[in-house]
């Protein structure tokens, strides 16, 4: 079994992307307010095999005794040995790298360790929400600033094992519907 680990802020649609992937409504998602509160593992027949997907409570909700909070109930309730990959997800319509997002990036280094990025997905989410004409160009600008603080938070915890980049990246809309024909991203990633 597969396991994948998703992580990220707030809001960006982590249980959204789970109801997404599963086609029904069972993790948990809010408009208006922080969410997801446990560590839950969904699990996912599909016909090339079995995954689960673990959803966690949302960083930068508050401030950074929630977030520690919400991380050491990560590491109490996930073996991260037995991860196969770190799901990032993150919002396609920002066009700042907020201080929030930096402050998480660290702090899932610091507190997981950097081997959660050596094998990881950045999921960009709301995809709708950007004209067609502008998504590869927004996706570009929020990769690589990803990919760029990464490497400064992952150097300063071993210098000699810097973030090497994302295994892959997609494109989501968890909420409009038929946005891709391609069907859930994550079966991409049992086939090998
Ligand atoms: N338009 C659009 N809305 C989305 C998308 N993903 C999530 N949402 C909406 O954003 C809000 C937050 O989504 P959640 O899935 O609860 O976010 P979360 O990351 O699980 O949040 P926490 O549990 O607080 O960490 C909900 O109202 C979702 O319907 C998306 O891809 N497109
Ligand atoms: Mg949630």
């Amino acid at each position: 079994m597969r396991k994948f680990l998703l992580v990220g802020r707030t809001g960006v649609g982590k249980s959204s992307f789970i109801n997404a992937t599963f086609g029904s409504y069972i993790a948990e998602t809010s408009e208006y307010e922080a969410c997801t509160k446990i560590v839950e593992h969904y699990a996912y027949k599909s016909p090339l095999g079995d995954v689960s997907l673990i959803d966690t409570p949302g960083l930068a909700e508050d401030d950074e005794a929630c977030d520690e909070a919400y991380l050491s109930l990560v590491r109490a309730k996930v073996n991260l040995a037995q991860i196969y990959a770190t799901i990032y997800v993150t919002r396609l319509n920002e066009t700042r790298f907020s201080p929030d997002e930096k402050r998480t990036l660290r702090l899932l280094t610091n507190r997981l360790g950097a081997h959660i990025w050596n094998r990881s997905i950045l999921v960009l989410t709301f995809a709708a929400s950007v004209p067609e004409h502008q998504q590869e160009i927004f996706a570009e600008k929020r990769s690589q600033q990803i990919f760029d603080f990464l490497q400064i938070v992952t150097r300063e915890q071993d210098r000699h094992k810097k973030f090497q980049g994302f295994e892959q990246s997609w494109l989501v809309d968890n909420i409009v519907e038929n946005w891709t024909s391609d069907g859930s991203p994550i079966l991409s990633m049992l086939t090998d």
